[in-house]
């Protein structure tokens, strides 16, 4: 029998859904995120996806300055792979957005493969009061959001970081965008091994069902052959469930307060690190081995951390 593929682990760290009244854990300041992302590393995650926020009051960020106060020493403190996030916020063009991968040229950044609503503003009937101002409308107000990611703006992306040489973490909320990716892979944008990152229980994607992991992963069997590397991120309830599912069917999983603040029903998790560290027991309780960063860079043939920008 073949050998079991190591189990990559990627955390997101703080994310552009959740603000700062929902969770005394989410971390904005440059501070924070830094070592916050530096021990999800330490408790077992091999990749660490990233955003900016403003460090005044949490609001999303693309400013070069605020990554540039937390690159460094996370690079400094931890051998973890660098996945520098082109979500932006919805309001961002795709220029804005892929501005920071641009600059630092980390060895993996996201790329979101499909136009969608992505909605949260259900969350913002939960509270009363608000930490920052810009919080309850930013919630409230994204039954009105596009995440717009048409063919243009993917090939703009593709092509302005192309000399990079950075692999994607290709977002695919629903089975319609891996039907986009294999278009753009015929196109020549991209090229294999490529990492999916299936996401489930985003309102405007496809829901968190184990029925739909089994269909998204056998449709991308059939478009992709071993041409890919998978990934599982399930949003809020449906993350420490679905991740789990993963690993039973030997792929990889994404953890991380940007996918959900809460480590069990009800119960806020303290810290990034402390949802790695439940995922990896369940990991290893499964008899699969986590991957280390190293390991990963072989898996997915990244260029190696020491060709960044930071
Ligand atoms: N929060 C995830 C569902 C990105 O950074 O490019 C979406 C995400 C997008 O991770
Ligand atoms: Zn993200």
């Amino acid at each position: 029998m073949a050998a079991r593929p190591k189990t990559i682990i990627s955390c997101a760290i703080t994310g552009a859904i959740h603000t700062p009244t929902m969770s005394d854990a989410l971390p904005y300041t440059a501070e924070d995120i830094a070592t916050q992302a530096i021990e999800a590393a330490e408790a077992g995650a091999a990749i660490l996806h990233l955003h900016a926020r403003r460090p005044e009051d949490g609001g999303v960020s693309v400013d070069r300055g605020h990554f540039a106060a937390f690159l460094p020493r996370i690079k400094q403190a931890s051998d973890a792979v660098i996945n520098i996030s082109t979500g932006g916020s919805l309001h961002m063009s795709i220029e804005e957005r892929v501005g920071p991968a641009l600059a630092f040229s980390p060895e993996m950044c996201s790329l979101n493969m499909g136009s969608m609503n992505f909605s949260f503003h259900p969350l913002a009937k939960r509270y009363d009061t608000w930490k920052f101002d810009w919080e309850r409308d930013y919630i409230a107000n994204s039954d009105a959001n596009i995440f717009r990611n048409t063919f243009r703006d993917i090939e703009t992306a593709a092509r302005a970081l192309a000399p990079h040489d950075i692999k994607f973490e290709h977002e695919c909320y629903d089975v319609g965008h891996l039907y986009n990716l294999r278009f753009c892979m015929d196109i020549g944008l991209f090229k294999a091994p490529v990492f999916i990152q299936f996401v489930f229980g985003i309102l405007g994607g496809i829901g968190p069902e184990v029925d739909n992991l089994v269909f998204m992963k056998r449709t991308a069997d059939r478009l992709f052959g071993t041409d890919y590397r998978w990934s599982v991120l399930g949003a809020g309830a449906a993350q420490m469930p679905l991740a789990t599912t993963a690993v039973q069917l030997g792929g990889n999983l994404r953890v991380g307060l940007e996918d959900s603040l809460f480590i069990a029903r009800g119960r806020l998790a303290r810290s990034n690190a402390e949802q790695v560290a439940k995922i990896r027991r369940i990991v290893e309780d499964l008899g699969a081995e986590i991957a280390t960063p190293e390991e990963a860079r072989e898996i997915l043939a990244l260029k190696g951390g020491d060709r960044t920008n930071f």
